[in-house]
């Protein structure tokens, strides 16, 4: 059986790790039996999470797995759309992971007061002498990261404005559709679905999660993919299953 390492829920989310969600909803499309772990970070062959273990085979990456269930499970999870279609999920899919990504990254760990009610959290592990040097640390790698990466470069007003464009974006190409490609789900929606929800998450107070919550064609697509995957949870991010 699939080893999928995770965080575990947080943040009013599955997982705090739009990226883990993602590869769990892609293991529930492909209807794979999985159990998780969230003792696995320190292990990560690529030092972040989500990866997974698959009889012995170790694979990290939520694109990389993805690929892997497609190979090893014969699923296809853009089957049913054009090769137009199929580039405009990547590009969406991208745009989700390698842009609004570090917006949230951004309101979670920058912002202090933000912190506090989330991230922080992690390292209630910590022995209590040695937490508040390796909370700087962390935080520290975190600013370095968003540096490397071009958003933390940006004003906290312009990092609100590009994520905002990015979320007006994926509410605009989802329209009144009930996913993301059309009427079936696809491999897009793993992600498009995780990430909203992240930015949808009621533990921060983020200009991101006003923008998000302004569109509710967003709020209820979130519903849509909690009913539909998520059945046993009374809702993610303060959205409420809905079946249509
Ligand atoms: N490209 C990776 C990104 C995964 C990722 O950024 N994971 C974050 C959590 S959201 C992580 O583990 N970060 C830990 C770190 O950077 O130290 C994927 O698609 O899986």
């Amino acid at each position: 059986m699939i080893t999928l390492y995770t965080f575990g829920p947080g943040f009013g989310l599955p997982d705090p790790s739009p990226f883990v969600m993602k590869v769990e909803v892609l293991l529930k499309m492909a209807g794979v039996a999985y159990r998780t772990d969230t003792t696995g970070f320190r292990k990560a062959p690529k030092g972040k999470l989500p990866y997974v273990d698959d009889d012995r085979e170790r694979i990290a990456d939520s694109t990389f797995i993805r690929f892997h269930i497609e190979k090893k499970y014969g699923k296809d999870f853009d089957s049913g759309l054009d090769p137009a279609q199929r580039s405009i999920a990547w590009a969406f899919e991208k745009l989700a992971e390698d842009h609004l990504y570090w917006a949230i990254v951004d309101a979670r760990w920058s912002d202090r007061a933000n912190f506090n009610r989330g991230p922080r959290n992690f390292f209630d592990a910590v022995p209590g002498a040695m937490r508040p040097l390796v909370i700087t640390m962390v935080r520290r790698q975190v600013r370095k990261n968003l540096h490397a990466h071009g958003m933390g470069r940006h004003a906290r007003p312009e990092i609100v404005q590009l994520a905002t464009r990015d979320i007006d974006s994926i509410a605009d190409y989802l329209g009144q559709k009930p996913y993301f490609m059309g009427t079936e789900p696809s491999g897009v929606d793993a992600t498009i679905f995780s990430f909203v929800a992240g930015a949808l998450s009621p533990t921060f107070e983020t200009p991101l999660r006003v923008a998000t919550e302004r569109h509710d064609n967003l709020k209820r697509y979130v519903g849509r993919m909690t009913a539909r995957y998520y059945p046993e949870l009374p809702e993610i991010a303060g959205c409420k299953p809905e079946n249509r």
